[in-house]
C-alpha cells in the first residue's frame, strides 16, 4: 500500500524560486497531446540550487536549461516530481511532455467532456498538464498558444486576451492568448471545442466596455440567456456594493458536462459544469435558476476575492472561499427574498456542516493538516468560512466592513495571503481587537452555546446568562472560549428591543430592566453566529415568537423549534399525541399571504440530516417514522386549508418573478402534504400533465416517489421518453427514481446502474442516482439488510478507480456512522473496511477513512 505524506501548515517555507513568464504551447490530440513550456526562472535566495518541479502522470519527452538539452543523467524524474540544479540567478528552462487527455477520467489536468478539451486545476491539476511549482504563491505571467484542428476545435480558448491567431498546416489553426495579471498555475484554463456562442457587452461604472461571452453545447444557446443576465447583474451588485469592477476587455465562461464540481473561476475564462449555465422554464426549475445565478456570480466575485489577492497556500483556502461565499449569499439576499435566502443557507448549516464538524474529518475553516487538497473543498471552509464573514459583517457594521475589505485590497491587491492578513486589515480598518475573533480560523467543532434566564419581577429586571461549551474533535482534544456574537430580540406587548451581545468567555451576564412582565426571548436572530443553541423554550413561547419577532429568521426558526420537540417526543414515546395546539398555531402561519416563499419554509419540516444531527446517536428508522407521522398529523389537520391554498394558485400561469415563483413553493409545499392523504393522489397526477414548468412537473414527481403514488411509474417513463437527449433533465430523473421509497428499490437501483444513460464518468450522472440515494432515501439507504449501505460501498469501489474526487465525496454518508445505532454503525463500518483494502486505493478515500476507521 502507498503511503501518502500528510502536509502541514506550520511547515510553510516560501519557494526559493520564482517563475516569472511561462509561455505554454499546446498541440491538441485526444491521446498524445504535446505541451511545450518555457519558463524564465530566477532565485529568491542565493543558497537555491536544485529545483523540484511537480508533476504527476506526465510523459516527459525533453528538458533544456539555457537552451541546452539536460541528459538523463542531468535531471531526476519520478511519480511526483522533476528535478535538476539551476545554476544561474535567472535562466530559461523549456520542458516538453505529453499526456492523454482522453483517458483522464479523473476530470483534474486537461481532459475531453464530450467532444471538447478543458481544464480543470485547482487545487493541484496544473501538474498533471506540466512540470511547474504548482502551489498558489508562485506567481507567473502567462502566455498560452493552443493549435488543434480547425474543423472539430473552431474555438481555442485560455486566459487574458487574444493577441495572435492563424492557420498552420493540416487543417490546423492556432490562437494565441495573452494574460496581462500574473496568476497562480491553479488559474490556468483552456478550452477547446465547437460551440453555439452567446454574446453581449458590460461597460463598467469607469467607462470600460467588456465583452461577455458564454459558450454552450450546440443547440443549447437559448438556455444561456438567464446565465448571461445573471453575470451581468453580478457585475453591477459588486461595483455597487464594494466598488469592485472587472479588469479585462473580455469574460468568457464555457459550459461543460463533464466537471467534479460546480464551477471554477480561472482568469477571464471560467469553466461552468453545465448544470449552473443552462435554464429555461420546461427543463430547469426555480431553485435551478437560483442556483445559476449564485454560481455565476460567485465565480464573478472570485475575481477580486481569489484571482486579484490569492491564498498563500492551500491552508489559507477559505480566504478566498469563505469570503466568496459569503459575497455570493449577500448578493443572492439582495437579488431575492433576504429572509428566505437566509434560511437555505442556515438549512445547509445545520443539515451538513455541522455534522461534518463533529464527524472523522472535522477541521477548522483553516485546516492545519492536509494529505489530499481536493478533501478540503468542504462546507466548512466554504459555508462555515462565510458565516465567520458574516460575523465580522455584523460585529463591524456594513461601513467598517466595507472599509475593511478597501483596505485589504489596497494592501494586498496581486499578493498571494493569509486569513490572518485578511483579519488584520478589518481589524486595522475598524479599529477593533480581533485577536481572540481569530480562533474560529483555527478552532474546529461547533459550539453550544447555553441560555438560562430569570426575570425579577419586583425589580423590571430581565437577566441572561450564557454559557459556550465546544465539545473535543476527533482533530484537536482541547477546546477555548470564542468570540461570538450574538443577536437577541426582548419580545414583550411594549415594544420589540434588539441588541447584539458579544459573548467572548465562558460565561457571561447581561441585564436588562424597565420591564413590567417577563419578555420572550428570540436567540440568535437572523442565525448570527455558526452555533448550536441550548435553550428550552415553552411551545406558548416559541408561538409568541413565530407571530411577533421582528427578524423573520427567528420566526421561522421558532417553528423549526416546535417540530423538532414534537419529533423528539414522538421518538421517545411510542405512546405520544401530538397536542392539537400545534395545528392551531400553524394555521395562524397560513392565514399571512405577504411571502408564500416564507410560508413554504415555515411549513418544510426540518430535514433528516438535520435532526440526525441534533438526536443523535439514533436509529435511522425511528426518526424517519416519526418525521412521517408528524406530517401525516399536519396534513389532516390542515387539510381544508391547504387544499383551498392548493386550488387557488394550482392554476396561475408561469412567471419568472418573485411573485409567481413564491406562488409555486407554497403550492408545491401545499402538494407534499395533501399527497400524504390517498383521496388527494389525482392532484399529483393532474399537476405532472397540465404542467408547462420544471418546477410543477418535477413537485408532481417528487410527491409520487417519496409516497409511491400508483402512477409513479407511467409518469416517470413519459419524462423519460420526452428528456433522454436532455442531460440535465435526465440527472433529474434518476435522481426522481433514487428517491422511491418502495421496497423494491434494490432491484429498480440495480436495474438503473444498467440503464443505457447511466455513466459513473459523468459526475452529475453518478451523483443524480448514488449521491440522491444516499442523501434522500433514508428509509432504504439505512434499512436494516444493510443493503443501502453495500449499494453505496459498491460505487464507490467502481469510481476510485475511475474519478477519486466524485467517490471521495460520496464516502461521507459512510464516514458519518457515529451517528446512527450500534447496529448500523457495524454494518456501515464493514462496508468502509471493505473499500479500505481495494487494491491502488486512492488518496482522497484512504485519507477520509484513515480518519473514520
Ligand atoms: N474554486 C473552485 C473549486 C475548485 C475545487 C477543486 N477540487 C470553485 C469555486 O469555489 O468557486
Ligand atoms: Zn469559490
Amino acid at each position: 500500500m502507498t503511503e501518502f505524506n500528510a502536509r502541514y501548515l506550520k511547515d510553510y517555507l516560501p519557494s526559493d524560486f520564482s517563475i516569472n513568464t511561462i509561455d505554454l504551447t499546446f498541440e491538441l490530440d485526444d491521446n498524445k497531446t504535446k505541451v511545450t513550456s518555457v519558463m524564465s526562472i530566477s532565485k529568491n535566495t542565493s543558497e537555491a540550487n536544485k529545483i523540484i518541479l511537480n508533476g504527476e502522470q506526465l510523459k516527459l519527452i525533453a528538458v533544456y536549461y539555457n537552451d541546452t538539452a539536460l541528459n538523463a543523467s542531468e535531471y531526476q524524474v519520478d511519480d511526483d516530481s522533476l528535478s535538476f540544479l539551476i545554476k544561474d540567478n535567472e535562466c530559461t528552462v523549456k520542458i516538453v511532455t505529453e499526456i492523454d487527455p482522453e483517458n483522464n477520467t479523473s476530470l483534474e489536468g486537461l481532459f475531453k467532456s464530450g467532444g471538447a478539451f478543458c481544464t480543470q486545476c485547482e487545487a493541484e491539476g496544473f501538474r498533471r498538464i506540466t512540470y511547474y511549482l504548482d502551489r498558489p504563491d508562485v506567481m507567473a505571467k502567462f502566455t498560452t498558444k493552443v493549435i488543434a484542428d480547425k474543423n472539430l476545435y473552431p474555438y481555442l480558448l485560455s486566459n487574458g486576451n487574444k493577441i495572435d491567431s492563424g492557420d498552420l498546416n493540416n487543417n490546423r489553426h492556432f490562437v494565441t492568448w495573452e494574460d496581462p495579471f500574473l496568476k497562480p498555475c491553479y488559474l490556468f484554463a483552456l478550452v477547446a471545442g465547437d460551440f453555439d456562442l452567446l454574446q453581449d457587452s458590460y461597460k463598467t461604472t469607469s467607462g470600460r466596455d467588456v465583452r461577455l461571452e458564454i459558450f454552450v453545447d450546440k443547440g443549447n444557446k437559448t438556455k444561456a440567456h438567464h446565465a448571461m443576465a445573471s453575470l451581468k447583474h453580478s457585475m453591477r451588485w459588486d461595483e455597487d456594493t464594494f466598488g469592485l469592477e472587472y479588469d479585462l476587455d473580455i469574460y468568457m465562461i464555457v459550459a461543460v458536462d463533464f466537471f467534479n464540481m460546480g464551477a471554477m473561476e480561472n482568469k477571464g475564462l471560467n469553466v461552468f459544469n453545465s448544470k449552473f449555465v443552462l435554464a429555461d422554464k420546461e427543463t430547469a426549475t426555480d431553485t435551478d435558476y437560483f442556483n445559476v445565478e449564485a454560481v455565476i456570480a460567485h465565480e464573478y466575485f472570485h475575481n477580486w476575492t481569489g484571482n486579484r489577492v490569492t491564498c498563500r497556500d492551500w491552508f489559507q483556502l477559505s480566504l478566498k472561499e469563505g469570503l466568496t461565499v459569503f459575497r455570493d449569499q449577500q448578493f443572492s439576499a439582495d437579488m431575492h427574498s433576504a429572509a428566505v435566502t437566509r434560511i437555505k443557507n442556515v438549512r445547509v448549516m445545520r443539515a451538513q456542516q455541522f455534522s461534518e464538524d463533529a464527524g472523522p474529518m472535522s477541521h477548522p475553516i483553516r485546516p492545519e493538516k492536509v494529505v489530499e487538497m481536493n478533501n478540503f473543498y468542504t462546507l466548512t471552509v466554504y459555508e462555515k468560512g462565510s458565516e465567520v464573514i458574516r460575523m465580522l459583517h455584523t460585529l463591524l457594521g456594513k461601513d467598517k466592513f466595507r472599509q475593511g475589505l478597501d483596505l485589504y485590497f489596497q494592501r494586498f491587491d496581486g499578493q498571494a495571503v493569509t486569513c490572518d492578513d485578511f483579519v488584520t486589515a478589518m481589524a486595522d480598518a475598524a479599529k477593533i481587537d480581533l485577536i481572540l475573533f481569530k480562533r474560529w480560523y483555527s478552532q474546529s467543532g461547533t459550539p453550544i452555546v447555553k441560555v438560562e434566564e430569570s426575570f425579577n419581577t419586583n425589580s423590571g429586571e430581565y437577566q441572561i446568562n450564557l454559557s459556550q461549551l465546544t465539545l473535543p474533535t476527533k482533530d484537536q482534544a482541547t477546546k477555548y472560549a470564542l468570540h461570538i456574537p450574538i443577536a437577541i430580540e426582548l419580545i414583550n406587548n411594549e415594544g420589540t428591543q434588539s441588541h447584539l451581545l458579544e459573548l467572548k468567555s465562558d460565561n457571561q451576564q447581561w441585564r436588562f430592566s424597565g420591564f413590567h412582565e417577563k419578555p420572550t426571548l428570540g436567540f440568535l436572530a437572523n442565525f448570527s453566529a455558526p452555533v448550536k443553541v441550548d435553550f428550552e423554550q415553552s411551545n406558548s413561547d416559541l408561538a409568541i415568537i413565530m407571530t411577533s419577532a421582528k427578524d423573520k429568521f427567528l420566526r421561522w426558526d421558532a417553528g423549526q423549534k416546535l417540530f423538532s420537540n414534537t419529533i423528539s417526543q414522538i421518538i421517545t414515546d411510542t405512546n405520544y399525541q401530538i397536542p392539537a395546539e400545534l395545528i392551531d398555531i400553524l394555521a395562524t402561519q397560513l392565514c399571512d399571504n405577504s411571502d408564500p416563499a416564507l410560508i413554504a419554509e415555515q411549513f418544510t419540516l426540518p430535514n433528516f440530516h438535520e435532526l440526525v444531527e441534533q438526536f443523535k446517536p439514533i436509529n435511522p428508522i425511528k426518526l424517519v417514522d416519526a418525521l412521517d407521522k408528524l406530517k401525516l398529523f399536519i396534513a389532516k389537520g390542515l387539510e381544508k386549508q391547504l387544499l383551498s391554498i392548493y386550488q387557488a394558485l394550482a392554476d396561475k400561469p408561469y412567471l419568472n418573478n418573485a411573485q409567481s415563483i413564491g406562488d409555486r413553493a407554497l403550492k408545491n409545499m401545499s402538494l407534499s402534504y395533501l399527497v400524504l392523504l390517498p383521496e388527494h393522489h389525482d392532484l399529483v397526477k393532474r399537476q405532472y400533465l397540465t404542467s408547462d414548468n420544471m418546477t410543477d412537473a418535477l413537485a408532481a414527481l417528487q410527491s409520487s416517489a417519496t409516497q409511491t403514488v400508483e402512477s409513479f411509474d407511467a409518469m416517470m417513463a413519459s419524462f423519460e421518453q420526452r428528456w433522454e437527449n436532455t442531460t440535465l433533465v435526465m440527472d433529474k430523473w434518476f435522481s426522481l427514481q433514487a428517491a422511491y421509497k418502495g421496497s423494491n428499490i434494490f432491484e429498480r437501483l440495480k436495474n438503473l446502474t444498467e440503464h443505457s444513460l447511466f455513466s459513473l464518468k459523468n459526475p452529475n450522472r453518478a451523483r443524480s442516482l448514488i449521491g440522491a440515494f444516499a442523501q434522500n432515501n433514508s428509509r432504504y439507504f439505512h434499512c436494516e439488510t444493510g443493503r443501502g449501505y453495500q449499494f453505496l460501498a459498491d460505487q464507490i469501489c467502481s469510481l476510485n478507480a475511475i474519478n477519486p474526487q466524485v467517490a471521495s465525496r460520496l464516502i461521507t454518508a459512510l464516514i458519518q456512522y457515529q451517528d446512527f445505532d450500534e447496529y448500523r454503525q457495524n454494518l456501515m463500518k464493514s462496508q468502509l473496511e471493505r473499500i479500505a483494502i481495494l487494491p491502488n486505493l486512492s488518496k482522497d478515500l484512504k485519507e477520509k477513512l484513515d480518519a473514520a476507521l
